[in-house]
């Protein structure tokens, strides 16, 4: 059915606060409430999700830098953040947050936590922060982040915060799926190890030891920078070790310069365009997989399928066979 349209031609009224196009219009004004509603619509996935995301894909919507938060949870990423929205607000960058959580929305006191604290900085004009679960979207949050960055980017907000709430595999891909990505640790040898573990090292373009009012810091920078002396990695960039408080703010302006020096530095040697590129390969494959394997599930129990199952039970095909078989006839009628 058509939204309801007024005599000048216009969406009105409910069809107005819906329609893509003017919640996109509406977004770039500064309209919060209208941006908030768009990034529901990527969330929810479906026929809208799509249609926010052809409107939201251009060359000229990229945000100037989307930044990974990532670590334990505990270790003070949301109070980083928090901080880091004043560094870059001061700066002049319009500033999207996205806080990450793939376990919602069974862990929404992690999410509440985040909310208060990084409140200071909710009605801020320019300022807009987000949490995000993947509730219908086609391929789970790896999936929906990215849309929800080009929806923060045509909104023309220039730099995003993506933290996410957990070290598992899924958080790990959306941190790493930025620009720069920060991994969180605290003093004590075990925090370091753990992220080791993760595969956070890997990921880590700039490490913040966090929490260096406690005692261990300098140790735990330490252990950090002799990982890294160990790690083969050939890249011209070698992650800077920053240690903050997060709770005071100390440190932050050093961890700030970093994160802007690894951004000069990605511009300076073609690797933001090449991860930018690697990024979206990344997107596509990831749906493609997603877009067959709900072909897959769509096949079983059709009239082929059945006639083929049927086949391999009475030994007439092999298992291979039969799958190839199957899959060479996708999508099912
Ligand atoms: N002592 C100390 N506590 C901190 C620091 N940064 C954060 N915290 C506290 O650690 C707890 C967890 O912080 P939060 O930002 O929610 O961590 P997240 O789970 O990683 O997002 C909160 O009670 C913070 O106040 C810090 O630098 N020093
Ligand atoms: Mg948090």
């Amino acid at each position: 059915m058509p939204p309801p349209v007024s005599p000048s031609g216009a969406v009105s009224g409910q069809g107005r606060r819906r329609d893509p196009e003017a919640l996109l219009e509406a977004a770039r004004a500064g309209d919060k409430g209208a941006l908030g509603r768009l990034l529901s619509l990527v969330e929810r996935g479906g026929e809208p999700a799509r249609q926010v995301g052809r409107l939201t894909f251009a060359p000229s919507a990229q945000v100037d830098q989307v930044v990974g938060i990532t670590g334990a949870p505990g270790s003070g990423k949301s109070t980083l953040t928090d901080q880091l929205i004043s560094a870059a607000a001061a700066g002049g960058a319009g500033v999207g947050v996205l806080a990450v959580d793939p376990s919602s929305p069974f862990s929404g006191g992690a999410i509440l936590g985040d909310r208060v604290r990084m409140q200071r900085h909710t009605l801020d004009e320019g300022v807009f922060i987000r949490s995000m679960a993947s509730r219908g979207h086609l391929g789970g949050l790896a999936a929906a982040a990215p849309e929800a960055i080009r929806v923060l980017a045509a909104a023309g907000l220039s730099l995003v915060l993506v933290e996410t709430v957990g070290v598992g595999q899924v958080e790990i891909e959306v941190a790493g799926a930025t620009d720069t990505t920060m991994v969180v640790v605290t003093p004590g040898w075990g925090d370091a190890i753990q992220a080791s573990k993760a595969g956070l090292l890997e990921v880590a373009d700039v490490f913040v030891v966090n929490k260096a009012d406690r005692d261990g810091a300098a140790q735990t920078g330490r252990d950090l920078e002799n990982m890294l002396d160990l790690n083969s990695s050939t890249s011209a960039w070698r992650p800077p070790v920053v240690m903050t408080t997060a709770t005071t703010g100390d440190g932050i302006d050093g961890l700030w310069d970093q994160v802007r020096e690894h951004r000069a530095y990605l511009d300076s040697t073609g690797e933001r365009q090449r991860r930018r590129e690697a990024r979206l390969v990344a997107e596509m494959n990831r749906l493609l997989v997603h877009l067959l394997e709900r072909d897959i599930r769509a096949l079983a129990g059709s009239d082929r399928y059945e006639a083929t199952r049927a086949d391999l039970l009475a030994w007439r095909v092999d298992p291979f066979q039969a799958a190839t078989r199957l899959l060479a006839g996708t999508p099912v009628p």
